[in-house]
């Protein structure tokens, strides 16, 4: 009798591994993405336009909060500051385009990187050129939304 409660506790046991492992397989690369920041990459190319891999109207969605890195590669347009930069990239509320803190960069020829926190409010926010790089620059923004 002891030994057929044995063979049902390792059937219960193999059952609960398996289950385990199932877990594993299905929330592991997701929490693996909680702890690694997100990276946004973006171009900001020579026609005055931001842009993102398969997006045709390009939005950066981030998390309130959460920890990302931008990797952004700029490339010139017509004109450039005096310091170098070709294009800005300057994250403003949409509600009133007030600049949020520590979201303002001057962007040279080529990538860089660089890592933030996404602001602690959730809500629409739109991102815009600061260098008048052409003149489509007025043309050179992008929605940015932070979800709760
Ligand atoms: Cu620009």
């Amino acid at each position: 009798m002891d030994g057929e409660g044995d063979a049902s506790n390792m059937n219960a046991l193999r059952q609960s591994l398996l289950a385990a492992a199932a877990l594993t397989l299905a929330f592991g690369p997701q929490s693996a993405q909680v702890q690694s920041p997100q990276v946004i990459e973006i171009l900001a190319d020579h026609d005055s336009r931001f842009k993102m891999a398969g997006q045709k109207e390009p939005v950066i969605t981030v998390h309130a909060g959460e920890q990302v890195t931008l990797r952004i590669t700029a490339i010139k347009a017509k004109n450039h500051n005096r310091d170098g930069s070709i294009h800005g990239f300057s994250l403003l509320r949409a509600k009133d385009r007030s600049r949020v803190p520590g979201w303002d960069f001057l962007l040279k020829p080529g990538a860089q990187e660089f890592m933030l926190n996404a602001p602690a409010e959730p809500g629409e926010y739109v991102v815009v050129c600061t260098v008048i790089c052409s003149a489509d620059h007025e043309g050179m923004h992008m929605r940015f939304v932070v979800v709760a």
